[in-house]
């Protein structure tokens, strides 16, 4: 029997709640720790990825870590804790923001690509920077993490 799809990417965007359960599991896959605190730069053996993605939520004003939650594109060859290029599917996910990355100007919906740096002898997980996409990008979200055909 089949289950009924659930189409996460067809939910509108600012129900956080139901998109933390993939950040948690994919979390949990990728091995990483929350507190991903100390300096604001990542070193020079962080492996950095620029995905495509929309703007799911943005930093609260006045609340550190500064974290952006977006929906991210596939990134083929994310390498997890262990070394192994194990790709991250698409997700919503929520980030640190780096000291250097701006959003002045962004609102929810916008289409950005993402640099994101992640160094996991620290460990660091955060976005560098954010540069918007013209709006009429069109993002491929595929199957996302935590969806059966
Ligand atoms: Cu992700």
């Amino acid at each position: 029997m089949r289950f009924p799809a659930s189409p996460v990417r067809a939910r509108p965007p600012g129900r956080l709640a139901s998109a933390l359960p993939l950040f948690v599991a994919v979390c949990a896959l990728a091995g990483c720790r929350g507190g991903k605190t100390g300096p604001d730069t990542a070193s020079s053996s962080a492996h950095r990825y620029t995905a495509r993605a929309e703007v799911v939520q943005l930093p609260t004003p006045g609340r550190a870590p500064a974290q952006i939650v977006v929906r991210h594109e596939a990134i083929p060859g994310f390498v997890d804790r262990s070394g192994a290029a194990v790709g991250m599917p698409a997700m919503v996910m929520a980030f640190d923001l780096a000291r250097t990355a701006s959003t002045e100007g962004l609102r929810a919906g916008d289409k950005v690509e993402v640099v994101v740096a992640v160094d996991w002898s620290r460990p660091l997980l955060h976005v560098e920077e954010v540069r918007k996409l013209p709006p009429e990008t069109v993002l491929e979200f595929g199957m996302e993490a935590g969806q059966q055909r």
